[in-house]
């Protein structure tokens, strides 16, 4: 099986936040999750390099647009680094294989004759990029990030939308997934109720010349958000290699916020549709994290920095509080002191303490080798006991991700967390080494020890660092990083563990 997932390209006007961080995320985890099913995973991200925002912040720092570029595309990569983002490609705007593939679309529409010159006249917002009608516009301001907008009247491509809209109505409709959550699904199907203007793809250079080339003129560049899209079908080998391009396209899931949703349900299926390219099989757009009541982002310099994020509390802590916080396609609101609890009750309470007493109770009764188990009886094979709820993780992680749902996911392997901590407390090993029961004890670490070993599986794509060290911990071995090994005896008596240092130290706020 293959699996397709690509990021937005992000705008590099400004250095990466927290939100750019939580798609990221995400799509680490889903790749993650699939090489651990053995698919074969082709996962995209990069940045969008041209257009007018970018032009202006780089005059400001009286510097070129590409020496700019240049200068904060390390950034988005030293991010993404700290924070284990595993993806196989990133894509640049402003390289050559991204244009050639932008031009062999241009060309390609312009000769079917879906694109026309024609004039324009109407509203720009350069932080949205975006073009607006007057009826859309609130009191000279962008309806959508409500800052003024400028008037434009020029000449310029533009592109048929009109035509496919019928189209893109029906396929929508017998598509249920391909645009994710319902609710955005539902938002797009009320947008197509009006009737679609055509879209203005280019700028005329006397204007703004940081843009891709148009084949078929000299006065103008293509507008940003035609040509980073085409990204998507460049990166898996449109127009140079066929045979990947086969195997990746469609894309099963282009991941992206909620604010840039139109342009990827509406603009880009009708591109691909009229370019006689299917269509991805699902977008997704998750919901924004806010500051307070305010969405974070560049351009409204209320910023939270994940670098300083993870420097202070770890990369782990950081990546299971966006996943764990807020069910995946909502809003959420990021504060530290949430942040803080998740580390202390979660982390450190939960997992950090069944691994440590864990750990230490079969350093003390058994020096260090995981006992041998007497066999499994009926008792254990009904819910509740340790050995079904093991057996019974897989099938709920599994549920929880394919409808990207990774708080339930989270959740589903915290209950077994909690319910291997109450073990504990219920059975107490203290009293039965002290009474010389040995054979329960011998059978209750090896229950624990197996609770354990299965988180360390199912944490993986979640929290990665996390999941290794655990995996050292408990003496397991690499290949031992293996879904199928999720499920009750799997793990070998006599393995040596190698207790080390708790997992989440508590945070003292
Ligand atoms: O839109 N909460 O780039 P961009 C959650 N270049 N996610 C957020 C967020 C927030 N507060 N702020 C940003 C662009 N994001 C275009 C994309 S794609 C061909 C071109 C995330 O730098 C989220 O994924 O403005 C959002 O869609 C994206 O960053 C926008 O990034």
């Amino acid at each position: 099986m293959k699996f397709y997932i690509t990021t937005p390209l992000y705008y590099v006007n400004g250095n990466p936040h927290i939100g750019h961080s939580y798609t990221n995320i995400a799509c680490d985890v889903l790749s993650r999750f699939k090489r651990l099913k053995g698919d074969e995973v082709l996962f995209s991200t990069g940045t969008d390099e041209y257009g007018q925002k970018i032009r202006d912040a780089a005059l400001e720092k009286e510097m070129t647009p590409a020496a700019f570029a240049d200068m904060v595309v390390p950034r988005f990569r030293e991010l993404w680094k700290k924070l284990n983002i595993s993806y196989d490609d990133f894509i640049r705007t402003t390289e050559a294989r991204h244009e050639k593939v932008v031009a062999q679309i241009l060309e390609l529409l312009y000769k079917k004759g879906d694109l026309y010159e024609g004039e324009y006249s109407g509203w720009y917002c350069t932080p949205c990029e975006s073009f607006w009608t007057k009826s859309q516009i609130v009191e000279g301001t962008c309806p959508d990030c409500k800052r003024p907008v400028e008037h434009i009247k020029e000449r310029n491509f533009f592109f048929r939308l009109s035509k496919y809209q019928k189209w893109l109505v029906d396929y929508i409709g017998s598509h249920e997934d391909f645009i994710l959550p319902a609710i955005r699904r539902n938002e797009i199907s009320s947008f197509l109720k009006n009737p679609l203007n055509d879209l203005c793809i280019s700028r005329p250079k006397s204007r703004l010349s940081w843009g891709v080339e148009i084949p078929f003129s000299q006065d103008h560049v293509t507008y940003v958000w035609f040509d980073a899209l085409i990204n998507y079908i460049t990166v898996c080998g449109y127009g140079s290699d066929n045979r990947r391009f086969k195997k990746f396209w469609p894309a099963d899931i282009h991941m992206i916020g909620k604010d840039i949703l139109r342009m990827h349900a509406v603009n880009w299926p009708i591109m691909l549709h009229a370019a006689g390219i299917s269509p991805p099989r699902t977008i997704f757009a998750h919901g924004w994290w806010k500051i307070g009541e305010d969405k974070m982002s560049k351009s409204k310099g209320n910023i939270v920095d994940p670098l300083s994020m993870v420097d202070k509390y770890g990369v782990d802590a950081y990546r299971y509080f966006l996943l764990r916080e807020v069910p995946f396609g909502m809003d959420g609101s990021f504060s530290e002191g949430a942040l803080i609890s998740r580390i202390n009750s979660d982390l450190a309470n939960d997992l950090g303490n069944l691994l440590h007493r864990t750990l230490s109770m079969i350093d003390k009764y058994f020096s260090g080798v995981v006992p041998e188990r007497r066999g499994v009886s009926d008792t254990d094979n009904i819910p509740g006991a340790l050995v079904y709820e093991i057996n019974n993780l897989t099938s709920k992680i599994e549920t929880a991700v394919d409808k990207i749902n990774f708080s339930q996911a989270l959740v589903s392997i915290w209950e077994l967390i909690n319910r291997a901590n109450k073990f504990i407390e219920q059975k107490a090993p203290w009293k039965l080494s002290k009474e010389k029961k040995i054979d329960e004890l011998k059978d209750m670490m090896y229950d624990l020890y197996e609770v354990l070993r299965v988180v360390s599986i199912a944490l993986l794509p979640f929290l990665p660092m996390t999941s290794e060290e655990m995996m050292k911990q408990l003496g397991l071995k690499k290949e031992d990083a293996d879904i199928k090994k999720i499920g009750f005896g799997h793990g070998k008596a006599g393995t040596r563990i190698n207790k080390g240092s708790p997992l989440f130290p508590r945070i003292e706020s």
